[in-house]
């Protein structure tokens, strides 16, 4: 438990350390687990999700706890991955939403936010995209 809270630590002081740490560039965030669920905060924006790559542990229960920075844009939480009992979409605001689900098979998923106005970028294409990683 210990080790675990200095990894915790180690990662977040990594990115209060960059200037402007560059989404794909941070390591992979492990999710907590406290009372047999599996915690995982993510915040977005303009147009990012961090962490962008998350890790949980399959047939156990998972909270994503989601908000996206105050603004007019609107952005939601998208993961549309029904080969691991995975159908979500919800939209968020800079209240943290708590986003419920249990990985029934081992595998990456995206996430992403679905926004976007015809043509333009989507704001998936613009970096508003990142991926559930399930493991053993
Ligand atoms: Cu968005």
């Amino acid at each position: 438990m210990m080790k675990k809270l200095l990894i915790l630590n180690l990662f977040f002081l990594g990115i209060v350390g960059c200037v402007a740490p560059k989404a794909d560039s941070a390591p992979p965030k492990e999710a907590t687990i406290t009372a047999n669920v599996q915690q995982v905060h993510i915040d977005g924006g303009a147009y990012f999700f961090k962490p962008n790559h998350v890790i949980v542990k399959v047939n156990i229960p998972v909270e994503l706890i989601v908000k996206v920075e105050s603004g007019l844009i609107p952005h939601n939480f998208v993961i549309q991955a029904p080969e691991a009992g995975i159908m979500v979409k919800e939209s968020l605001s800079s209240d943290a939403k708590t986003i419920r689900f249990t990985p029934k098979a081992v595998g990456k998923y995206p996430f992403y936010c679905s926004h976007g106005l015809p043509f333009v970028k989507s704001h998936r294409e613009r970096g508003m995209e990142g991926l559930i990683e399930v493991v053993e």
